[in-house]
């Protein structure tokens, strides 16, 4: 392994900020996006994962969905979401994780002190209305469209942030507010975990962080697209490289 940032969890000054990708979920079998090369049966993921995706064709989508359900179901979460929740038991408040990911598996593992930049596969609200977004694991049969009991009209839609939709500007401030604390008050380290560095606005929180000073650390299998701003770069796959990177002496 290249260098290890010096005992990150035994430094009582480090405030850890850890963005993961689709990357630490292949472990526990959940394919990731770069893994189909951005395609699933020949649609680009960015037309299908989009609200003119939907609007065009709500049953693909939705199979597309409930095909992710089907798969991310009887997942289980692996060493690397594992040496997360250590890490955040570790840390506590100085210890915060933004995932992209949608498949529950962190909080599945434990972790708590957690934001779902991009929501989650398992929760549903409607296109149409604001019906309260709801826990929703149903997978569809092909061609069907659920639709709102409440607005009648709407087709309901998986509680996912898509492409071209904005994500929660409180998630995005959480994240900003955490590392503006942590290099005021310490060390903070900016840690990306099995991504491709290729979405935004996530793949920019490492520019905000060495504007802030922090330590960027990239672990991924391969080099990212965003991979020149980062400091350190440690190849390999994060359900071995993570644990030793955050183990306590
Ligand atoms: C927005 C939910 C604006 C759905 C997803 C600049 C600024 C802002 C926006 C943009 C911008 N430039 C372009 C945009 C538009 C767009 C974008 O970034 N497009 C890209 C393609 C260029 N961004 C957006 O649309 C965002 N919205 O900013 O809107 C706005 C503002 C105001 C008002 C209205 C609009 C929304 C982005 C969120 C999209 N939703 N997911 C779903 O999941 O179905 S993103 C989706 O793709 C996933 O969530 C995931 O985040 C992403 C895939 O990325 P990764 O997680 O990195 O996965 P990937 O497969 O790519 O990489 C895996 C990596 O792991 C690989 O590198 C591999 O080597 C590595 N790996 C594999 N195995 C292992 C491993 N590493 C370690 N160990 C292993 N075992």
């Amino acid at each position: 392994m290249g260098p290890v940032p010096a005992a990150l969890l035994d430094d009582p000054r480090t405030h850890l900020l850890v963005l993961t990708g689709a990357g630490v979920s292949a472990e526990s079998g959940i394919p990731t996006f770069r893994g189909i090369d951005g395609l699933w049966e020949n649609h680009r993921v960015e037309e299908v994962a989009s609200p003119s995706g939907f609007e065009a064709d709500p049953a693909l989508v939705w199979r597309f969905y409930s095909m992710r359900r089907r798969a991310a179901k009887g997942c289980l979460p692996n060493r690397a979401h594992q040496a997360l929740v250590l890490a955040e038991q570790a840390l506590g408040p100085r210890f915060l994780l933004a995932t992209q990911n949608v498949d529950g598996l962190h909080r599945k593992a434990g972790s708590r002190r957690m934001i779902e930049l991009h929501g989650s596969l398992f929760r549903t609200r409607c296109f149409g209305c604001d019906l309260p977004e709801f826990e929703d694991q149903r997978a569809f049969e092909d061609g069907v469209v659920p639709r709102c009991e409440r607005c009648k009209r709407g087709a309901l839609r998986p509680g996912v942030v898509w492409f071209g939709e904005a994500l929660d500007p409180r998630h995005l401030e959480e994240v900003d507010d955490f590392m503006v604390q942590g290099a005021r008050e310490g060390r903070l380290v900016f840690l990306a975990v099995g991504t491709s560095g290729a979405v935004y606005p996530a793949a920019g929180l490492v520019h905000r962080a060495r504007r802030l000073g922090a330590e960027t650390w990239l672990l991924n299998a391969d080099p990212a697209d965003n991979g020149g701003a980062f400091h350190h770069f440690l190849q390999g796959q994060s359900g071995e490289l993570l644990p030793a990177l955050l183990s306590r002496r």
